[in-house]
């Protein structure tokens, strides 16, 4: 019998520091958010101090130099990273990946030294929480449309607008901003909570990413110091720079919510009896089961590749979007699959594939639907933009 999730010995390929980030991000999941997860979900609440927790085991800005308080990680581990904490919860991931990948990545490289040394350290130790706003109630897809402003008068920047479907934005202590400016260029923008005219209302009754806080960003006539201001960027490259790291993290991370789905299917249908036999000893519960081992090990090279071309700065926006679509794709059929093989058992929370399928709904829109994500493949290899 084999069990392993390491079908095609990705281990192998993998250095011992990899093997230890993973291994301890697996034992932190296991002890602190597969116990309480469920509770969470079901309730709509977030786990306690999670951002506190997270940065105490090195999972925010794992690749951000450690003289601004990163762990000057490589993006194996990144991914490894958001894989397992995945496999716990999209949720639990959403946090991470959007305060290293969202927040922690643009002030990094586009941000003042002096921006860089207010906020990266307590971004990296979980004492501040980050947001990122891109979209809008009237864009989402295409947030070259954005109607968020940025103005000069006299001498201070006011910012006018609103951002939609925030995540963290209910509990942030800042939110990086992407504004319309006068001469139509974008601006990256800092914004704390406390300063007038800032509100951050919660999106309620989502049944999705239950253990994460979604919201709005709301700006009436918010001053802006200059030296909140991004002074390196000024054009939509910016903010989906960004993205592709993100959603290069996401790669990985559907492929923990698969495994964990995967591994509690298994295990249920070589336990439980019908007919007098195992369900595994049906074809096809076994078809079922071949192919969700068979798709996990293809985004598991698919996730590796990416990131040893990622290490090398060679890899481009469209391989990356080819990465989270095929992923998170895969991830969503599994959980859906999965829980068909536990029958009833398979809709209550004691059981993790209804969480699971219901956050990656979520995860299959955000950072770039799936049908976008397509099209810039489509974009790539044919050359004509088919938005
Ligand atoms: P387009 O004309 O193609 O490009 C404008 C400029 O940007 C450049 N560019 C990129 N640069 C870096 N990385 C990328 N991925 C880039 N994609 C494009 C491009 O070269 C161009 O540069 P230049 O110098 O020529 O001006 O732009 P477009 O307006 O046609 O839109 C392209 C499109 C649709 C692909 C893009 O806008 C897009 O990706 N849309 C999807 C929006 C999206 O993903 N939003 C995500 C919001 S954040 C979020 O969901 C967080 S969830 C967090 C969580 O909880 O985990
Ligand atoms: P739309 O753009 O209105 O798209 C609707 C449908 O139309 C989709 O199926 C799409 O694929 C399709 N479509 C759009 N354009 C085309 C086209 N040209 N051709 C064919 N089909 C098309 N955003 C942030 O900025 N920061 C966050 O932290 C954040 N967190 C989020 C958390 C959650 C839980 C969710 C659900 C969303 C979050 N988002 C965040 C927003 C997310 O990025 C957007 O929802 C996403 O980009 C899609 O935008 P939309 O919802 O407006 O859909």
């Amino acid at each position: 019998m084999n069990h392993t999730t390491d079908y095609y010995l990705i281990d192998d390929l993998l250095t011992d520091e990899h093997k230890l980030i993973r291994n301890s991000v697996k034992d932190f999941v296991r002890e602190q958010i597969k116990p309480v997860i469920d509770k969470h979900a079901q309730d709509h609440t977030e786990i306690p101090d999670l951002m506190k927790k997270l940065g105490a085991i090195g999972a925010l800005g794992p690749y951000i130099p450690e003289e601004y308080g990163g762990a000057g990680l490589d993006q194996i581990s990144y991914g490894l990273i958001m894989q397992e904490l995945e496999a716990g919860d999209s949720a639990v991931r959403s946090a991470a990946s959007v305060q290293s990948s969202l927040v922690m990545f643009p002030i990094f490289t586009y941000g003042s030294e002096e921006q860089k040394r207010k906020f990266l350290p307590k971004l990296a130790s979980g004492e501040f929480i980050g947001c990122f706003g891109l979209t809008e109630p009237n864009h989402g897809s295409n947030p070259a449309g954005m109607e968020t402003r940025l103005k000069k008068v006299g001498d201070k920047y006011v910012l006018n607008g609103a951002k939609m479907w925030i995540t963290n934005a209910p509990v942030c202590d800042l939110a990086v901003v992407w504004a319309r400016t006068e001469d139509n260029k974008i601006a990256g923008v800092i914004v704390e909570r406390g300063m007038p005219g800032f509100t951050t209302p919660e999106t309620m009754n989502k049944w999705s990413l239950r253990a994460s806080r979604t919201g709005e960003l709301v700006f009436e006539d918010v001053e802006i110091p200059e030296e909140n201001i991004f002074p390196d960027v000024d054009s939509l490259k910016g903010p989906l720079s960004c993205l592709n790291s993100a959603r290069y993290g996401i790669s990985w991370g559907a492929i923990g919510a698969a495994i964990d789905c995967y591994e509690v299917a298994l295990k249920y249908a070589l336990e439980r009896q019908q007919f007098n036999k195992p369900l595994a000893s049906y074809q096809l519960q076994q078809k079922k089961l071949a192919e969700f081992i068979t798709e996990i090990t293809k985004a598991q090279l698919l996730a590796w590749r990416l990131g040893t071309l990622k290490n090398e700065d060679r890899a481009t926006p469209a391989q990356i979007s080819m990465a989270k679509r095929n992923n998170v794709k895969m991830a969503l059929d599994i959980a859906r699959e999965s829980r068909q093989i536990l029958g009833a058992m398979g809709i209550v929370g004691e059981y993790p594939m209804m969480r699971h399928a219901a956050n990656l709904e979520s995860v299959i829109t955000y950072e770039g639907t799936h049908d976008v994500h397509l099209l810039i493949t489509g974009n790539d290899i044919t050359g004509i933009n088919a938005f």
